[in-house]
């Protein structure tokens, strides 16, 4: 097939599951166009059946806002006419699904079998999507898609909920590379950040305010004082990470904490977490939860939105109120305290990442590729 895949090129969830697909999906020989403003982080080498467009954007002075949804729904039309485009899936409802049906209305009878497929990832649901200044556009978007897929269960009953939607969502859930996250040797790494051999508690994310990273450091603070030595990875850099040095500040614990910003091989620093922890006030499916338990990190998070479907209560690790530090703390110290519990959590976690396994949910997206295409 020839797939048109539109995404958000950053580290954020969305882009990274619609880019790893996109490599997924080449390597099963599919040709893949990937459009984006710029070249997605995932999208790190040459592969010969992916071919990466950036959509060129017009800055006109008279544009204080330059829009980018026409000079999207531009090059999506082009793509589907051009590059002779079966299938056009887009990750993220807003803009792309707009700008998508736009693209197929500009092409009229030369774009009535191509299937738009739209997959929800969650803020664009949970968070953007219900703002009042978007909601109609992607109410309206939604049902003019084709095909529309969400990322949890939780996320598709939140959108028939606060949205008036018509089309059946499939659940396909976010995937995991078995391969390349799993737990492996780095010592060197370790020593170099743990001297002492402390214990490593990690956090990935945007730090976004709804990561709650202030949080992290608190619940890492309960760690401390517990007795338990420590050290605490921030991975990643956002809106919040003046707050969250601040929290360490207040709280006196620098000393403990390494901000580390955005990395690209996640894997590394995994491989020497002893836990992980996300705090999330929203949260559709939670993938950095799944990239740490991929690598045998037990996980302790809030137990909203999709996050119950990925992290098992006193499996995988522990699921606890939203904002509940003591609860959080706790949990934290019993596992890392706790050789046997921590050992066992670690294999129960790499065996729930394994139901998220790739190339089956890589099948799912083809098969249902196959299917809006018969039903075009
Ligand atoms: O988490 C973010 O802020 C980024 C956002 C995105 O769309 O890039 O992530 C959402 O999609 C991810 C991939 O499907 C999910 O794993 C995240 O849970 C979801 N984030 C939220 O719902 C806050």
């Amino acid at each position: 097939m020839n797939i048109g895949i539109v995404c958000y090129p950053t580290f954020g969830g969305s882009g990274v599951v619609a880019t790893e697909l996109a490599k997924g999906l080449a390597q099963r020989e599919h040709n893949v166009h990937i459009l984006s403003y710029d070249r997605p982080a995932r999208l790190d080498t040459f592969r010969t059946n992916i071919s990466y467009h950036e959509v060129n954007m017009n800055t006109y002075p008279l544009f204080e806002y330059p829009p980018y949804d026409l000079a999207l729904a531009n090059q999506m039309a082009n793509l589907i006419e051009y590059e002779k485009i079966d299938v056009l899936h887009v990750h993220y409802a807003i803009p792309h699904a707009t700008s998508a049906y736009l693209a197929k209305q500009i092409l009229g009878e030369k774009a009535v079998d191509v299937p738009l497929i739209t997959t929800l990832h969650g803020t664009d649901i949970t968070i953007v999507g219900s703002d009042p200044s978007y909601k109609s556009v992607v109410d309206f978007s939604i049902n003019q898609s084709d095909g529309v897929t969400a990322v949890s269960e939780y996320l598709r009953d939140e959108t028939y909920e606060r949205f008036d939607i018509k089309k059946d969502i499939e659940v396909i859930p976010n995937f995991i590379d078995l391969d390349r996250f799993k737990k492996s040797d780095k010592n060197h790494f370790k020593k170099a950040i743990c001297p002492n051999d402390e214990k490593v508690v990690v956090h990935v994310s945007n730090f976004r305010e709804v990561k709650r990273v202030p949080e992290v450091v608190s619940v890492f603070e309960r760690v401390l004082k517990n007795g338990i030595e420590a050290k605490l990875l921030l991975v990643g850099d956002g809106p919040d990470r003046q707050r969250a040095e601040q929290r360490c500040r207040e709280l006196g614990i620098c000393g403990h904490v390494r901000f580390l910003g955005k990395q690209d091989q996640v894997e590394d620093i995994l491989s020497i977490a002893d836990l992980f922890l996300i705090p999330s006030g929203s949260e559709t499916f939670g993938l950095a939860a799944l990239e740490a338990m991929s690598c045998s990190v037990p996980v302790i998070s809030s137990n909203i939105g999709g996050l119950p479907e990925v992290n098992i209560h006193g499996e995988t690790g522990y699921l606890c109120d939203l904002d509940d530090i003591d609860c959080m703390g706790s949990y934290a110290v019993d596992i890392l305290s706790n050789e046997e519990l921590h050992q066992k959590m670690s294999q129960q976690a790499r065996k729930q990442a394994e139901e998220f396994e790739m190339s089956k949910i890589i099948t799912q997206y083809e098969n249902y590729y196959e299917q809006c295409k018969s039903e075009m």
